[in-house]
């Protein structure tokens, strides 16, 4: 936290028409000073832009403009600056060195919004939502980081850790006055109702953070069913592309083929299998094994029959198997006759539709859809945690609460209680990074770009 870091904070790889390298630290002012052609940047107020030329002793390497933010008002909370090159590789490349010259360290990846974090501007929270809203590939995984790194998500945990420290507070006074001996009657009897609050609270924050895990990595969905029926052709249809290898011949595909596919700014992963059927072609034998794993990870398991044939034993087994997991049974090839007779009250989630016009799977997406309800989405706050680390974190303080209220159904003395109620608040504090270890911290931001 000593040294001065600076980095190319625009895309490296492309040539723009500016690049922005920028610095952090406390010398980041008295460095740039040394290479800047404008002898007033040194002594100029905080937040002001000034025009020159980036020197290289005598030579000039660019015409720059260079912005100078002073502590603490910064991304970093330190002194910083911003230098605008023209964009072309070489020349920031160039100023980036000599400023290296010049007594700077080249920034490891994230560790400017480490800095950001280490100093106390923003929380864990909200430093890990910076790097989503970076990676984010759809409209709801933007809104969701964005709701991050404003700070929404932290306000909510902090209030549930402050009901936990009054609770935590009942529970001193209790053990400072024990001479009353109804006390700790009267404690459990007004914990229950409070606990079943925070309770509430967190079971909302874990069962919607499934749904902001899935928004933000977006949804499996696998194209399961029988050979010849038309996945590939699915595939391709979703796509507008000749992606996988269509024929009329069974077992045509043999590996999975993948592709994504946006709607109404919710992404899908699209996974077609190879035909799953019992076969004595080895390469085809592994193709199906692979067809079996991507069933049982997918979020969404679309099994396609061809209506136009009559149910087989295959399709059968494939119906069992598929009723255990959120799922849509495709009726494809609905431009032929309709062989095909299945009860809708035992399958509910029957769609019908065709690969070959431009409007037969209108209804699929539109059930797609639907089964997610991210619709709903953009009316509500989004207050989800989105990675595994806090929900896991968000499980472990809901299991403490869900402890203290089973001891107190057993009458167990308060001052026991209150070690669950710590561990509840401390995991709680680990989400936005209240408490936290080095090796956490260092693995997080690693996975940031450079410059950020
Ligand atoms: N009439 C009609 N034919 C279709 C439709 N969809 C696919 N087909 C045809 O069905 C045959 C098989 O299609 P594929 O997409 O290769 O089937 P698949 O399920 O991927 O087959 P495997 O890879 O062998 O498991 C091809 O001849 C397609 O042209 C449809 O909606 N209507
Ligand atoms: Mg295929």
């Amino acid at each position: 936290m000593e040294d001065t870091i600076c980095a190319i904070s625009t895309n490296p790889g492309n040539n723009g028409a500016i690049s922005i390298i920028r610095l952090s630290g406390k010398d980041a002012v008295n460095i740039t000073a040394k290479i800047f052609s404008n002898k007033k940047f040194a002594e100029s107020a905080t937040h002001t832009i000034h025009y020159g030329f980036i020197l290289d002793g005598k030579n000039k390497i660019d015409e720059v403009l260079v912005m100078k933010m002073l502590a603490p008002k910064t991304y970093t909370t330190e002194d910083v600056v911003e230098i605008n090159c023209h964009g072309g590789f070489l020349v920031t490349n160039k100023v980036l060195e000599i400023l290296l010259l010049n007594g700077a360290r080249l920034a490891e990846p994230g560790e400017f919004t480490k800095r950001a974090f280490l100093n106390g501007r923003i929380d864990l929270l909200e430093a890990e939502s910076v790097s989503d809203l970076i990676e984010a590939k759809s409209e709801q995984a933007r809104k969701l980081a964005l709701n991050g790194v404003t700070g929404n998500l932290t306000k909510l945990i902090r209030e549930l850790r402050e009901e936990i420290v009054s609770l935590l507070a009942n529970i001193e006074v209790n053990i400072d006055y024990p001479e009353y001996e109804d006390e700790q009657i009267v404690t459990h009897e007004n914990m229950k109702p409070k606990l079943q609050e925070i309770e509430k609270k967190l079971i909302k924050i874990v069962e919607e953070s499934e749904t902001g895990k899935i928004i933000k990595e977006g949804i499996q969905v696998a194209f399961i069913g029988r050979p010849n029926v038309g996945k590939s052709s699915l595939l391709n249809a979703f796509l507008q592309e000749e992606k996988a290898i269509v024929t009329d011949v069974s077992g045509t595909t043999r590996d999975i083929v993948e592709g994504t596919y946006t709607k109404n700014g919710i992404l899908f992963h699209l996974i077609d299998t190879a035909g799953i059927r019992k076969t004595e072609d080895v390469v085809e034998q592994i193709g199906v094994k692979k067809s079996k794993e991507v069933l049982n990870n997918a979020d969404l398991v679309i099994l396609v029959l061809n209506r136009n044939e009559k149910l087989t034993k295959e399709d059968q087994e494939l119906l069992k198997e598929v009723n255990l997991k959120k799922h849509i049974i495709f009726l494809n090839k609905d431009d032929l006759e309709k062989k095909i007779e299945l009860d809708p009250k035992d399958y509910p989630d029957i769609v019908e539709g065709n690969t070959k016009s431009i409007d037969g799977l209108e209804n699929l997406q539109k059930r797609m859809e639907e089964m997610f309800q991210m619709n709903e989405l953009e009316n509500k706050d989004l207050n989800f945690l989105s990675n595994i680390r806090q929900i896991t974190l968000a499980k472990k303080a809901l299991k403490n609460i869900k402890n203290t209220q089973e001891q107190i159904n057993q009458n167990i003395p308060i001052d026991i209680l209150e070690i669950e109620l710590k561990e509840a608040w401390n995991n709680l504090g680990l989400i936005i990074g209240e408490t936290y270890d080095e090796e956490l911290i260092d693995n997080l931001f690693q996975k940031f770009c450079l410059g950020k």
